[in-house]
């Protein structure tokens, strides 16, 4: 086995130095100086300052000046030293660059990079909510996309080989129409927006649109990640992929024109699922968790969660049920109507702050 690897790595040395035309050890390479502050993939909170601390490393090195910048946008350039503190101009939460290029008098620049993770400065509060009503679900439906929309509801339904589009009347779950997805689609969110109804597929990488009166499949689109929920802003589509990130995309050209990473005071929320936007705030399933997230639609902190747990209880067998997911308004009420994957219920809860 030794035989084969001493050719290998000489072999690629040879390589190196033919490549590049330089001694093995190229000085070049050599590290003057390392970050100490801030600490790569440490945390920071909105309106919280930064502190950028640089040490020099190399012996008899000397530090010239010095640049910070803040997601490649120059901050300060420093004399001497590079220790400072800055108050990011940032408004939303997620992972941002920081860079210091210095300048060694000897001629040396040296340019080293850290990623601070910007978090929510306030702590969600839990809302309480009450159960006003209760609408009728099939429990045969793995809800994917739930969309309320002028006295109906619009589900998704995944699984491949069982995956429709289907639309009911709230109060009696009458079907009023329904269509299969080809058998090797696994759908996803839905949402209705300029007549149109869009769905995401899971894995895929593509999703459809439909003519929201009868059905008819207009067009395809695709996206780069896999798809989760969907909702609008009467603007954009908004689509979770099972992440922290939440898009928003153009509903005609289908390019992504902005993204939000959702934080609360803690870290990172991931798995967002079904979505539904409501008043500059989008609300959002957690997969595998009891719990809607209340999200700034404008800066991607978490605004509020709210644990539903008790409903679990109330929507059919526990042993056939799956997780919460399918999250709507009803207009009408300003309430927020819920389900999950084989629950045999709606529900339209009230939140009570
Ligand atoms: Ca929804």
């Amino acid at each position: 086995m030794l035989k084969k690897i001493f050719p290998l790595l000489l072999a690629c040395s040879l390589l190196f130095s033919c490549k590049n035309n330089t001694p093995s050890i190229d000085t070049r390479l050599e590290s003057y100086s390392r970050l100490t502050s801030p600490a790569n993939n440490s945390a920071v909170k909105l309106n919280d300052s930064i502190r950028v601390a640089l040490q020099v490393t190399k012996q008899d090195a000397q530090m010239d000046s010095s640049k910070i910048y803040f997601e490649n946008s120059p901050v300060i350039t420093l004399r001497g030293s590079a220790s400072y503190s800055f108050l990011p101009s940032v408004s939303r939460t997620g992972l941002r660059k920081i860079s210091v290029m210095t300048f060694f008098k000897d001629g040396k620049t040296e340019t080293l990079e850290s990623t601070v993770k910007i978090l929510s400065d306030a702590a969600p509060p839990a809302l309480k909510y009450s159960v006003v009503k209760t609408y009728p679900h099939s429990k045969d439906d793995f809800t994917e996309g739930l969309e309320y929309y002028k006295g109906y509801v619009y589900e998704s339904t995944g699984l491949e080989g069982k995956s429709l589009i289907k639309k009911y009347d709230l109060i009696s779950g009458k079907i009023v129409k329904e269509i299969p997805l080809d058998k090797q689609y696994f759908g996803e969110g839905i949402t209705i927006f300029d007549n149109k109804i869009f769905q995401l597929t899971w894995k895929d990488k593509k999703g459809f649109v439909y003519n929201l009166d009868d059905f008819k499949l207009m067009q395809n689109f695709s996206y780069n990640t896999e798809g989760w929920g969907m909702t609008n802003n009467g603007k954009e589509l908004i689509m979770s992929d099972g992440s922290n990130k939440i898009y928003f995309m153009n509903p005609n050209s289908f390019a992504i024109t902005d993204k939000l990473e959702v934080y609360d005071n803690a870290g990172a929320i991931t798995k967002i699922n079904e979505l539904e936007y409501d008043k500059g705030s989008i609300y959002a399933n957690v997969w595998q968790t009891f719990l809607v997230i209340k999200i700034d639609a404008a800066t991607g902190k978490v605004l509020a969660r709210m644990d539903l747990e008790d409903l679990i209880h109330k929507a059919g067998n526990l042993r056939e049920i799956d997780v919460l997911n399918g999250i709507t308004i009803n207009p009408a009420t300003g309430n927020l109507l819920v389900t999950g994957k084989l629950w045999n219920k709606i529900f339209e809860i009230k939140i009570t702050e």
